[in-house]
């Protein structure tokens, strides 16, 4: 009878453990590339729809005041991982697609602090952080470390740097994929290297123009010349058309392997981002030439992989965010008919800027959260969030621990970040040529010295040399600067960026 009953108290212990263990959602992050607040149907895009994008917002809440840290990749990357903002950091912009590692593999990491809480890790798609150890960079012809399996991954399939630059080829964790030891890969981003054509000698033999003056003209891989040279390894270059589904087929396995244990899946889809390179299924679809054509290539992506989580019967336990890594560009090296066939498509919404920019446009980005239950399907908030707080929320989520000197400018916003209409984060802090702070609907750019506008992307980038204060709530398209006219409010707010500048 003891024996029975002491059998009994160990199977329940068993089957709460098991029930506590599943009750751990997974999260799912999409992390998508150079996609603008005014770039899907459910932010108000009339040219283009986006039913599967829409329809998670339908089910979620999808954010009106939602940003990432920068205005590019790399810092905002590096800033969702380490939850510490990149400008903090020199060597933390645009990577070469030959960069040694920028996240330290003793810095603690959101995916470290998810591993601690029992979830199995991975990221699929775009890094751009950097591989390999300083001051070398990766070994591509051996085994690429330290990558994301030495800051908290447990599974690694990327894109090691952009589409744009070389190499072109995967690493799937340690390991270029199609690695040939006969054909070995070099890389050069200063001397030319190898006997491969680039476009700048060869134009006749691209299929994809470059718009004049950016550096996009070195080896052409795939008819494409990148920036950045690179000879060998032609069984494992990539071809453009087939990335997309390349990376939705690895995203969909992984959560297919890792069904029944709670998992992270930061799927970091390389559309919006150049060179834009549809899948002929997705070819010439959108009327608005290859930059819709991705977009709506990313939809069906997103489509997929919310069918994936439905079918294993995931949806109701999984958390999914949807966001993009920096604001939008529609000539950023490429002549692919971005600005051609544009048709009055507003990439930026009513945002003023893009990719680049200090003004909205820059960092304010679409951002759509869906977890059945948790989140009320169909609401819409309009409360300050940032990309910076995933970390600190996520780890309230999962119950873990920040210790000091970890995460330091990540805010606990779980609340916000589930669409309760709390206030929202106290600030938003904005990184381009400049830094810029939003505090209560006004916005501060600090002077700076670097160039108002660039001509090759046709970008207003918003530095000026003298202070700029912009009143969102009355002017959300940053036209009228009331600097002079407030200077108090000016004062203040540069106050309080220098505190946070300076905070340790
Ligand atoms: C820029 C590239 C641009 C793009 C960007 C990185 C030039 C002139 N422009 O330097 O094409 O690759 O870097 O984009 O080289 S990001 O989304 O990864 O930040
Ligand atoms: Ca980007």
């Amino acid at each position: 009878m003891q024996q029975l009953k002491y059998k009994l108290l160990v199977i329940c212990c068993l089957l709460f453990m098991g029930i506590k263990a599943q009750q751990k959602p997974n999260i799912v992050f999409i992390y998508t590339d150079d996609l603008g607040y005014g770039d899907l149907s459910c932010y108000g895009a009339t040219k283009i729809a986006t039913p599967h994008i829409d329809k998670l917002s339908k089910e979620g809440a999808l954010f009106t005041d939602a940003h990432a840290t920068s205005a590019t990749c790399t810092p905002s990357r590096f800033s969702l991982l380490t939850g510490k903002y990149a400008w903090r950091k020199s060597g933390t912009s645009v990577a070469p697609g030959n960069a040694s590692l920028i996240i330290p593999t003793d810095a603690k990491t959101l995916p470290d602090m998810l591993q601690q809480a029992g979830y199995n890790t991975a990221v699929v798609g775009k890094w751009h952080l950097g591989l390999g150890p300083q001051p070398t960079g990766p070994d591509w012809n051996g085994d690429i470390r330290p990558g994301p399996l030495e800051i908290g991954f447990s599974y690694s399939f990327i894109i090691p740097a952009t589409g744009d630059r070389v190499p072109c080829v995967f690493v799937e964790n340690h390991q270029v994929v199609g690695r040939d030891e006969h054909d070995s890969i070099q890389v050069s981003y200063g001397k030319p290297i190898g006997n491969d054509p680039t476009g700048r000698d060869h134009p006749e033999l691209l299929k994809m123009k470059t718009s004049p003056e950016h550096g996009h003209d070195a080896t052409i891989v795939n008819g494409i010349s990148r920036i950045g040279f690179m000879s060998g390894g032609k069984a494992a270059r990539w071809t453009d058309e087939d990335i997309a589904d390349i990376l939705t087929n690895k995203a969909v396995d992984y959560i297919n392997r890792n069904k029944s244990n709670p998992f992270f899946l930061y799927f970091s889809t390389h559309d919006i981002h150049v060179p834009r390179v549809p899948h002929a299924r997705f070819a010439g679809k959108s009327g608005l030439g290859a930059r819709g054509d991705v977009i709506l290539e990313l939809d069906a992506t997103v489509g997929r992989i919310l069918r994936t989580i439905d079918s294993l019967g995931l949806t109701k336990n999984t958390l999914i965010i949807f966001s993009s890594d920096n604001g939008p560009v529609l000539d950023d090296g490429y002549q692919d008919e971005a600005v051609t066939k544009r048709n009055g498509h507003t990439p930026s919404g009513i945002y003023r800027g893009g990719k680049y920019s200090n003004f909205e446009a820059g960092t304010r980005v679409p951002f759509i959260v869906k977890w059945p239950g948790k989140v009320k399907a169909g609401s819409i908030s309009n409360v300050p969030v940032s990309q910076i707080d995933l970390f600190a929320s996520l780890s309230s989520l999962t119950k873990q621990k920040i210790n000091a000197g970890e995460a330091q400018d990540s805010f606990d916003q779980l609340s916000a970040l589930l669409g309760k209409q709390t206030k929202g984060r106290p600030y938003i802090i904005e990184h381009a040529g400049s830094l810029a702070i939003i505090k209560d609907h006004w916005k501060y750019i600090e002077p700076g010295n670097g160039r108002a506008y660039d001509r090759l992307t046709d970008i207003e980038l918003g530095n000026a040399s003298v202070p700029q204060l912009y009143d969102l709530s009355k002017d959300p398209s940053e036209k009228n600067n009331l600097a002079s006219l407030y200077p108090e409010k000016v004062k203040a707010l540069a106050i309080l960026l220098e505190e946070i500048k300076t905070a340790k």
